[in-house]
């Protein structure tokens, strides 16, 4: 789509003032330099009509696809890399030369978000105004490509941005592996237009003979399988070799050792790690923040909190079927054109589960994930 400069939009805002906004405070912000603060979050409020109710038409963005973009004055500004962005608010951001801000962000450049904390996310590559050699504010974020995002609350949460490959990383013991969570990562790379890497660590807890189920399973649909340890270092040198040159985000459940494997693939590191309960068998929220490494090897690594719950954005029920490549051969023998392969009738989904030519782990999956039942 052609660049158009200067273009106005019509744009959904959200609400992030409590008293009600004069028209024209969009301008004015941009006039006077406001920078967000903690507080506007704190003093939000929802009114009645919803977060969406207000609409205003506005100059000084440019619309390049369904990107909207702001028109700075790139005149003393640096480009650099979001490292991390607590909140969307606190972000440190690497300058030229490695250089590292700490950077607020433009109030504008969060009205410009639906939701506050995806103004600004791991990855970005965004265009900031230093203050002084350790600080500044973010004036633009620049187009995406490639996310992982879920939703979560009913809004879209954009995890990290500007990746390459989701590694998805399981334990295969302490805690147990979730077949169910990997599909839902692989379903999400597909739809962020990124590749995945199915990594299956602590290895060492387990019988290897007993992995070749699960670990054929997703080879033969073509993702690459890696059993590692970071006890034992198991293939720890394959996996630095698969993220050489990537942008990669690192993500799974708590505990499953995201943050054991990334100290062991960049030497000096010293991410926190923790305990997996007793009790429970479940990790404590261990890492608390998406953190951007860089690797030795070019390219880099997000580590990423644990998730518990990976439910998918944006992708309706008929369309679940387009991310399970296995489904593709398939799906055009339904009897049904609207088939979503829940009932028996002229399903050709059903029939390949019932001869053995899709898995059954699978079919439960896409089960779940179109009756939305978690
Ligand atoms: N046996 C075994 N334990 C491991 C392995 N990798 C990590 N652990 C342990 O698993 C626990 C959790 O490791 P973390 O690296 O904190 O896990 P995480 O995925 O980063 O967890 P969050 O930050 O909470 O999301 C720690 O006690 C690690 O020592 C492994 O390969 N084998
Ligand atoms: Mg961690
Ligand atoms: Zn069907």
């Amino acid at each position: 789509m052609p660049k158009k400069s200067g273009k106005k939009v019509r744009i959904d805002f959200r609400k992030n003032r409590g008293r009600v906004a004069r028209n024209n405070d969009l301008t004015r912000d941009v006039q006077k330099g406001d920078v967000a603060d903690d507080k506007l979050a704190s003093g939000e409020r929802l009114s009645g009509k919803g977060k969406l109710s207000r609409r205003r038409t506005i100059v000084g963005v440019t619309v390049e696809g369904d990107q909207i973009i702001r028109d700075v004055d790139e005149a003393g500004c640096l480009t650099g890399r979001v490292l991390s962005a607590i909140g969307g608010l606190h972000c440190r951001v690497e300058g030229p030369d490695q250089v590292v801000y700490d950077c607020s962000v433009r109030r504008v450049v969060r009205t410009l978000t639906r939701e506050a904390r995806n103004a600004v996310v791991t990855g970005d590559r965004v265009l900031f105004r230093p203050l002084d050699k350790e600080s500044g504010i973010i004036e633009r974020v620049e187009p995406r490509s490639g996310i992982l995002a879920r939703g979560h609350q009913r809004q879209q949460h954009i995890l990290v941005a500007n990746i390459s490959q989701v590694a998805i990383i399981g334990s295969l013991e302490e805690p147990h592996l979730k077949p169910a969570l990997i599909d839902r990562f692989l379903v999400s790379a597909e739809k962020g237009g990124v590749k995945a890497l199915i990594c299956l660590n602590k290895s060492d807890l387990v019988d290897l003979a007993d992995l070749q189920q699960i670990i054929g399973l997703y080879a033969r649909l073509g993702y690459r399988v890696v059993p590692t340890s970071s006890r034992t270092g198991q293939n720890v040198d394959l996996l630095r070799h698969l993220l050489a040159g990537e942008q990669t985000v690192f993500s799974g459940q708590s505990g499953v050792g995201k943050s054991s494997l990334l100290n062991l693939l960049c030497p000096g590191l010293q991410l926190g790690i923790g305990e997996v309960s007793q009790d429970t068998g479940k990790g404590r929220h261990t890492t608390r923040h998406s953190q951007l490494l860089r690797l030795e090897t070019g390219g880099w690594v997000v580590d990423t909190p644990g998730i518990r719950q990976m439910e998918i954005w944006d992708v309706a029920g008929g369309e679940v079927e387009g991310f399970f490549r296995e489904f593709r051969p398939f799906v055009s023998h339904c009897r049904f054109n609207s088939c979503l392969h829940l009932e028996e009738d002229g399903c050709a989904i059903r029939q390949a589960v019932r001869h053995g030519l899709i898995s059954q782990i699978r079919y439960e999956s896409y089960v779940r994930m179109v009756v939305g039942d978690d």
